[in-house]
C-alpha cells in the first residue's frame, strides 16, 4: 500500500496571513507530494511498502543499504510534512492542560520554550526544522536537524534515535516561506506561532506520553 497526503484540515488560504495561500499550495502540492511519490519509488516492491512511515525511519539502519539515502531524504520529508501541516490551524489554538504544565515544568514557560524554538529555527543553517520533542523518559526538549532528518532517525542518520517524538515542527527550508518573506526567516517563524494548533500537539503529547 502507497503512503498517501491526507487532506489538509484547513484551506490553503486559510493560514494567511502567517503563511500565504501560494506558498501552502507549493509547498503541499509539490514539495510534499514530490517527497511521497519518491518515498513511494523507493518503497515499491520491497518488504517497506507494508511498514509505517515511522517504523522505517526509526530502523532505517537497518533498510537496504540502497535504499537509505532515498527512505532519509523522502521518508523523512514526507513524515515530517506530515507533521507540520496538521498541527497547524487558522488563528491558532489554545495552549492548554497537561501540555502547558509540562511546558511550564520541563521548558521554563511558554515565552521561553518560544526563544528556544525561535533559536532553534533560526540558527538551524541552510535547510532544515526546529523541533519540539518528547524525549525517551517523558521530558520535553527542543532541537533541530538538517534536511529532512527526524529526531527519531538513528544518530547515524542525523537523528538522535528512537523513542524521541517530535510533536511540533517548524520547516526552515527557504521553499516554506520565501515567496512572502525572503530572507526574513525570524519573521517568518515568529508568524508560525499565530498558526500552531496547540490541542493537536497537546493530542500528540498525550500520544507519545502513552
Ligand atoms: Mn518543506
Amino acid at each position: 500500500m502507497a503512503f498517501e497526503m491526507p487532506a489538509l484540515p484547513y484551506a490553503l488560504d486559510a493560514l494567511a496571513p502567517s503563511i500565504d495561500a501560494k506558498t501552502m499550495e507549493i509547498h503541499s502540492q509539490k514539495h510534499w507530494a514530490a517527497y511521497t511519490a519518491k518515498l513511494n519509488a523507493a518503497a515499491e516492491g520491497t518488504d517497506l511498502a507494508g511498514k509505517t512511515i515511522e517504523d522505517i525511519l526509526v530502523n532505517l539502519d537497518q533498510a537496504p543499504a540502497d535504499k537509505q539515502g532515498a527512505l532519509r531524504n523522502n521518508g523523512g520529508g514526507y513524515f515530517n510534512h506530515g507533521l507540520f501541516f496538521s498541527t497547524l490551524t487558522p488563528g491558532g489554538s489554545t495552549l492548554a492542560g497537561d501540555l502547558a504544565a509540562a511546558i511550564d515544568s520541563d521548558l521554563g514557560g511558554l515565552d521561553a520554550f518560544k526563544e528556544a524554538f525561535s533559536n532553534a529555527a533560526a540558527t538551524r543553517f541552510g535547510s532544515g526544522w526546529a523541533w519540539l520533542v518528547v524525549c525517551p523518559e517523558g521530558k520535553l526538549h527542543v532541537s533541530s536537524t538538517a534536511n529532512q532528518d527526524t529526531p527519531f532517525m538513528p544518530a547515524a542518520f542525523g537523528g538522535q534515535g528512537k523513542g524521541y517524538t517530535p510533536i511540533l515542527g517548524l520547516d526552515v527550508w527557504e521553499h516554506a516561506y520565501y515567496l512572502n518573506y525572503q530572507n526574513r526567516r525570524p519573521d517568518y517563524i515568529k508568524a508560525f506561532f499565530d498558526v500552531i494548533d496547540w490541542a493537536k500537539v497537546g493530542e500528540l503529547y498525550a500520544a507519545a506520553k502513552g
